[in-house]
């Protein structure tokens, strides 16, 4: 798969379909945190397409567009972005390229995935604190980045909505990894759609690469590819304090390498959303510079 190496980068500056400000200025962290420079030390070829556009929170109206019943903020700006980044992933791929979105918050996911599943099956890897399968009739919160998994596999209200779920992810080539804060909607959702799911427990008890292996292969399964989708929420709030909804409790520095390493290892990296980076919150733009390295881990940077 040597076409994957030439890394075509793209920022989805949103932060509306999360609850703090900030986080879209995550594209800006990651690229200044030296992005660049980590993917050239996997020896990989980096084109950087810029961001796609993003319309300002403040000068939108959360609930234009609804779902009823329930809620989902800023629903209309979501479509408008996934849309885009649905096309742009679409191009990478079909260009021979490997995209790398950076966001933004979790939303933006949704188009990645209608990208990358655009024209072949695809399994899903999703490294995240949370399950992000809130649908707008169970999420507490009404944001979209607490949805995105369910948007892409057409749960509730997201059944048939053309946008999010066309082309077909389907629940048996999809693993999340590392939850520790999972509302019982979603245990429902979860139990429901037949998407496998590792909490921090399994990591603890069988160590990460035995649990990011497992999840390989349930998104390598017949798949042509797997977009790996990273939420840096996934890491312990003390190794990445740049986000908007830290939780107690996640993995380690170096588990999240590991655990990208056995990504790169696979050889099944189709492409890679770094999401909900909020440079507000982060200290010296640790957060950024994690999700440049870890990207870096994702394509098979070298050490010796
Ligand atoms: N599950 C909650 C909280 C949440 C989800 N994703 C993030 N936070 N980042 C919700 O609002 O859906
Ligand atoms: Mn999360
Ligand atoms: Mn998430």
């Amino acid at each position: 798969m040597d076409h994957r190496k030439n890394v075509r980068v793209i920022g989805a500056p949103t932060d509306y379909g999360a609850n703090r400000r900030g986080v879209d200025m995550g594209p800006s962290a990651i690229r200044y945190a030296g992005l660049a420079a980590q993917l050239e030390r996997a020896g990989a070829a980096i084109g950087d397409a810029g961001d796609v556009p993003a319309p300002r929170a403040e000068v939108r109206d959360p609930d234009t567009e609804t779902f009823a019943p329930g809620r989902a903020k800023f629903l209309r700006e979501t479509r408008e972005v996934a849309t885009r980044l649905a096309d742009r992933v679409g191009d990478a791929l079909a260009a021979g390229e490997l995209p790398m979105v950076l966001g933004g918050d979790h939303s933006v996911a949704i188009g990645s995935v209608a990208g990358s599943a655009r024209d072949a099956d695809i399994g899903v890897v999703w490294f995240d604190a949370h399950a992000d399968c809130n649908t707008p009739e169970t999420s507490p919160s009404g944001n979209v980045h607490g949805m995105p998994l369910a948007a892409a596999l057409g749960v509730g209200a997201f059944a048939g909505v053309e946008w999010a779920n066309a082309a077909g992810l389907v629940a048996d080539t999809v693993a999340i990894v590392g939850l520790r804060d999972v509302d019982p909607p979603e245990r429902r959702a979860i139990d429901e759609s037949g998407v496998t799911a590792f909490t921090m427990a399994d990591i603890d008890d069988r160590g990460i690469t035995s649990v990011v292996d497992d999840a390989l292969d349930v998104a390598t399964a017949g798949t042509d590819g797997v977009h790996v989708s990273l939420d840096l929420d996934w890491l312990d709030p003390r190794e990445a304090p740049g986000v908007g909804t830290p939780v107690r409790g996640g993995v380690t520095y170096r588990e999240a390498h590991a655990a990208l390493e056995r990504v790169a290892r696979r050889d099944c990296l189709r492409s890679l959303d770094l999401v909900e980076v909020n440079p507000i919150l982060d200290e010296r733009n640790e957060t950024a510079s994690l999700a440049a390295e870890l990207a870096s881990s994702a394509l098979g940077r070298r050490i010796l």
